[in-house]
């Protein structure tokens, strides 16, 4: 299957070569697409030498600070304009183990959608600070209290089979950064886009920094009121 693994960067020198180099080695098959947000520690020098080599298909330099919602939005249509059957999306932070990829292909066969979840094993998030894992489990139960969302919501480690993608959706969504990744799950779910999950594990953070600011968690937050309320609207309430 043609396969597209799509992996947003934002400032990740510290990992994002051992990251395309593991991926390299272990799908020779699956072209890479990157799409960066004009970084300034040396990740984008990494990533043209990389796409020079041809290690990666193609660098996408916005050239400002865009979104991580809107450079998965943009790498859906990527996917669909230049005819990919399946995308796998992850973060570039060591988070995203990239070992867990044929267990996404193997799953896909099933499913149009494939999240990569943190609840499905005890031990997914067991080397995580107890408050950085609160924060996260706390999405969880909103999206799953508010958009009758019982997946891992917030989780950007994703395949998705692109036909079945009712790609409409990505062009209404309100979201530009973290929001994407319940918004777009609501929706699918409400197009009754046949969702699974593979179990990830996340070991805790060793390089860089997090992107999330408080004022990207407090648009997400927006975010949820405006869905729940679009969710309501549609169940006649
Ligand atoms: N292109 C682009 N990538 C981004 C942006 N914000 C974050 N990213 C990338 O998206 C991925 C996830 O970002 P993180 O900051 O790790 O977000 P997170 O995983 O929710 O937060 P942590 O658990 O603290 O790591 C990383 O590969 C980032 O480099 C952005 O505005 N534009
Ligand atoms: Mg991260």
């Amino acid at each position: 299957m043609k396969t597209l693994v799509f992996i947003p960067t934002l400032n990740e020198y510290g990992t994002i070569e051992g990251l395309i180099r593991t991926i390299r080695q272990l799908h020779e098959n699956v072209d890479i697409l990157v799409i960066d947000d004009n970084s300034d520690d040396g990740t984008l020098e990494v990533l043209s030498k990389f796409e020079s080599q041809g290690l990666l298909l193609k660098v996408i330099n916005r050239g400002s600070k865009q979104g991580i919602g809107s450079a998965h939005i943009q790498a859906l249509n990527f996917a669909q304009v230049n005819r990919y059957e399946i995308l796998i999306t992850m973060d570039a932070d060591g988070a995203h183990d990239p070992r867990f990829i044929a267990n996404f292909l193997s799953r896909i066969t099933f499913y149009d959608l494939v999240i990569g979840s943190r609840y499905l094993r005890a031990d997914s998030l067991s080397e995580w600070k107890s408050f950085r894992k609160l924060l996260t489990r706390s999405v969880h139960l909103v999206t799953r209290v508010f958009l009758g969302l019982k997946y891992d919501s917030s989780s950007g480690f994703r395949c998705y089979k692109i036909s079945k993608m009712p790609q409409a959706i990505f062009t209404e969504l309100r979201s530009t950064g973290y929001d994407f990744f319940f918004e777009s799950l609501y929706e699918l779910n409400s197009h009754k886009v046949k969702i699974g999950e593979v179990s990830i594990f996340l070991p805790a953070r060793t390089y860089g920094h997090s992107k999330m600011t408080l004022n990207l968690a407090l648009t997400a937050l927006k975010t949820l009121m405006y869905v729940s309320a679009r969710r309501l609207r549609r169940l006649g309430m």
